[in-house]
């Protein structure tokens, strides 16, 4: 049945004041940075429910928002994964990944040892849903890789927008986190998002910015 339509309350601007607000925006996340080194200071629940409430805003096909953020603080819980991301990454630089992949990987620095995923106050995972069993039926949903993408995007700005470093961690394979977690096996593992605070030694690779005129098209190429 169609849905009801409702007006659209729309927070239309004036023109000087859109461009303000997309020049500041621009401003502001263009000082993110993915964050290898946290401090082990807390960040209150609460402002961690608001910003997965940010991602849950996010568009979706067929408005199913086919994703789950779970959020862990618990020690115990951070130890069993890093100790078993640790083990996947072990094998994945010693064996999986090709020379090509850990060159390019080179002016990161990264290696096996993710010592953040205990410090950091905040793991969150986010897990894609590619179907779901409803009445004993298996009702597929539309676009989840996409939809995930988008509301882990949403997540990772407000994280930002409200002063929290992250992550975009990806050990691979991530199975684990699916047992770990106790999620079912219509639930795949899409990021890993340690959330906290840069500790004060912190450091970020000098990286080359691509332009922006490589990634941005006018009309017609
Ligand atoms: N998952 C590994 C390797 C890795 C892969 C990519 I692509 C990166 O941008 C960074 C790291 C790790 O986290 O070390």
């Amino acid at each position: 049945m169609p849905a009801r339509m409702n007006p659209y309350d729309f927070p239309r601007r004036t023109s000087s004041d859109m461009a303000a607000r997309a020049a500041a925006l621009l401003t502001e996340m263009d000082t993110r940075r993915s964050c290898r080194f946290f401090s082990d200071e807390p960040v209150p629940r609460s402002v961690i429910e608001k910003v997965i409430e940010v991602g849950h805003t996010a568009p979706s096909g067929a408005n199913r928002k086919p994703w789950r953020f779970v959020a862990i603080d618990d020690a115990e819980i951070k130890r069993e994964i890093r100790l078993a991301a640790e083990e996947e990454e072990r094998q994945s630089y010693a064996h999986r990944m090709p020379p090509r992949w850990l060159g390019a990987l080179e002016p990161i620095g990264t290696d096996a040892h993710k010592p953040f995923l205990e410090i950091a106050p905040w793991l969150v995972v986010v897990f894609r849903i590619d179907w779901e069993e409803i009445d004993g039926e298996r009702e597929p949903n539309y676009y989840p890789a996409e939809s995930t993408g988008i509301a882990a995007g949403f997540f990772l700005m407000a994280c930002h927008q409200v002063g929290l470093a992250t992550l975009t961690h990806t050990p691979s394979p991530m199975k684990f986190l699916r047992e770990i977690l106790g999620r079912p096996v219509n639930e795949k593992p899409y990021l890993l998002i340690p959330v906290g605070y840069p500790s004060a030694d912190c450091t970020v690779p000098d990286l080359p910015k691509k332009p922006l005129s490589e990634a941005l098209q006018w009309n017609r190429g």
